[in-house]
């Protein structure tokens, strides 16, 4: 896979390809990650990439010129085109899982209070948030969006580990201990330490429901409205909600 990074600091993901995972999965070549500076592609001796916004008010606009360029240099056009903005929808696990069968990924980097909009007109990006709140520019939502893709690929990290994880049931993952078994006068629950694996399983899965309905209800309305859902988690929910009305959480 390919991520086409089109930004006007290329130098800020200098750290991000330094991170163990995405830099191993960059030398076995399961991924390659081209930063394309913006800059490059403008044509005044101040190499400016930004401008005032036409109708008045604070802040400067991207440019259309150099990123039409930038994007023309890499034949964007009918590939696939993500713009990170807090103007998008709201990307999730099952956006990373579709991100991942892609074999080319063009990112744009906005900054200031955006980019010139015939640019997202003309070459119609996914818009792309991460989260309800605003950052400086697009490139920490690059790096986490590249990062959620990149460990998805096969051979970067052990099937088990993603089978595993939050959200991979849409649930929220259980409590994890490790050594040693009684830290601060906390012991590690009885059932971890039992090796009967029928019961670590039960009681995990019923740890992630009971986390993900106090925290995310929103993810339980999700799973209970989705037939693919097994059949074990579906009925341990129902167990749990009515236990809950009865006795709550304790
Ligand atoms: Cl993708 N960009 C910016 N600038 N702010 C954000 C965001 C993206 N997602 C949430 N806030």
């Amino acid at each position: 896979m390919i991520f086409q990074i089109i930004t006007l600091f290329p130098d800020f993901f200098k750290g991000f390809l330094e991170n163990t995972i995405i830099s191993r999965a960059l030398s076995s070549n399961k991924v390659r990650i081209n930063l394309i500076d913006c800059r490059n592609f403008t044509k005044d001796k101040y190499r400016s990439c930004d401008d005032y916004t036409y109708g008045g008010g604070a802040g400067m606009i991207i440019k259309p010129e150099p990123l039409a360029l930038a994007l023309d240099s890499i034949q964007a056009k009918g590939k696939k085109i993500v713009y990170p903005t807090p103007l998008g929808v709201v990307y999730n696990q099952k956006m990373a899982y579709e991100y991942a069968e892609i074999k080319e990924i063009v990112i744009i980097c906005g900054r200031y209070e955006g980019i010139d909009q015939r640019i997202i007109d003309l070459y119609k990006p996914d818009e792309v948030s991460i989260g309800d709140y605003i950052l400086s520019g697009s490139e920490p939502a690059a790096s986490v969006i590249m990062d959620s893709v990149i460990r998805l690929l096969p051979g970067v990290i052990k099937g088990e580990s993603l089978k595993e994880e939050s959200f991979s049931n849409g649930l929220l993952e259980y409590p994890q201990y490790t050594r040693p078994e009684i830290f601060r006068g906390e012991k590690v629950p009885n059932v971890l330490l039992s090796g009967h694996h029928e019961n670590i399983k039960k009681w995990r899965l019923k740890k992630s429901i009971e986390k993900t309905i106090m925290r995310r209800p929103d993810l339980i309305e999700s799973i209970m409205a989705d037939s693919n859902i097994s059949s074990e988690i579906r009925k341990t929910i129902k167990k749990i909600m009515e236990e809950e009305l009865t006795d709550g959480f304790n």
